[in-house]
Order: C-alpha cells, then structure tokens, then sequence
C-alpha cells in the first residue's frame, strides 16, 4: 500500500473530467486501496480519483468513526435525486485544506455504481453521506465546492492556497 500526492486547489489537473473506468482488474484494486490509505491518512471522509491526479470514475468513502467501513464507487451514476429538500452542511475538501463552507444540496439521492468486484450495486444516500457522494461526483466532473461560493471567496481562498504553497 501507498499514500498519493493530493492535488490542490487551483491545480489545473482538479479541473480534468474523469473516465470510465472499463474493467475492474487488479491495477485498480490497487489504485483503490492506495485511495483508502492517503484519505485515511489525511482524516477525509472521501475521496475521488481526481483528486490524485488519476483520471478515472473511482470515489472512495468512509463516513464510518471508526474508520472501518470503506466504500468503493466505480463509474457511479446518480439515478435519482430527491430535489424537493435542500439541506446546508458545511463542506471541507482535502484538496482545499482548511476551508469549510456551507453549501447547499438535495438532501438525498440514488446512486447505482460498480463495487470492488465489478458488480453493479444500488445505493440510497441520505445525510452527510448524500453530501460526500454529491461532493465526490463534482470531483469528477472537474468541479469543485468552491465553484458554489462568490467569485471574490474564492479568489481569496486561490491566494490562500498558494500562500500556504509557498511557505511549505
Ligand atoms: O473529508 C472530507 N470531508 C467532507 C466534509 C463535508 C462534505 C464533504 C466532505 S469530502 C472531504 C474529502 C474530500 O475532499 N473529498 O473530495
Ligand atoms: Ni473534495
């Protein structure tokens, strides 16, 4: 196992739309596992592919306390969000380290994705699972939390950022 480097915000790569991944072989096992390590080692509670630079449909999640029930997403697909309730929870991004901010999103949705062994599984999300699920799927569309704020917040987070860059 391995810990990868995190990219951070404004790092172009972040802005890379993910592919398919075709086949669930041993490389992204691996690659999976990997995740779990450096998301576990940063105290995140998810993480998308993109985010290490690898650019395929891959989201890992642990929302457990115990930080002992991963789930693996692979090609995920939203097929239903339950829009008629919006609820406000406060948003932190590894790939954005030390900013929380409060981002509005349906409350729960229906997810269908492929597990670790290539199966096709559904999944209901609701709560700050719903919120991690909806947060890793911008990832990999290239969108991240701070599109959702004022353009003036987020170009002060941008020079947040590459302050903390340069001083590291
Ligand atoms: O660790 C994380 N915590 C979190 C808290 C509220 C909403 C979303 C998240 S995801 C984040 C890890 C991360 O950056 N995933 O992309
Ligand atoms: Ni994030």
């Amino acid at each position: 196992m391995a810990t990868l480097k995190i990219l951070i915000f404004p790092d172009p790569k972040l802005r890379t739309v993910a592919r398919p991944v075709k086949q669930v072989d041993d490389s992204i096992i691996k690659l999976t596992q990997d995740m779990l390590e450096t998301m576990y080692e940063g105290d995140g509670i998810g993480l998308a592919a993109t985010q290490v630079d690898v650019h395929k449909r891959i989201i890992v999640i642990d929302i457990s306390n115990e930080k002992n029930d991963p789930i693996v997403l692979i090609n995920p697909k939203i097929t239903k969000v339950i829009n008629e309730e919006i609820k406000s929870y406060s948003e932190g991004c590894l790939s954005v380290p030390g900013i929380f901010e409060e981002l509005e999103r349906p409350s729960a949705v229906e997810i269908k994705a492929l597990d670790i062994d290539g199966k096709e599984f559904t999944l209901v999300a609701e709560d700050i699972l719903s919120v991690v699920i909806q947060h890793e799927m911008d990832h990999l569309e290239g969108k991240m939390m701070v599109d959702y704020l004022s353009n003036l917040k987020r170009e002060m987070i941008r020079k947040k950022m590459i302050k903390q860059r340069v001083s590291k």
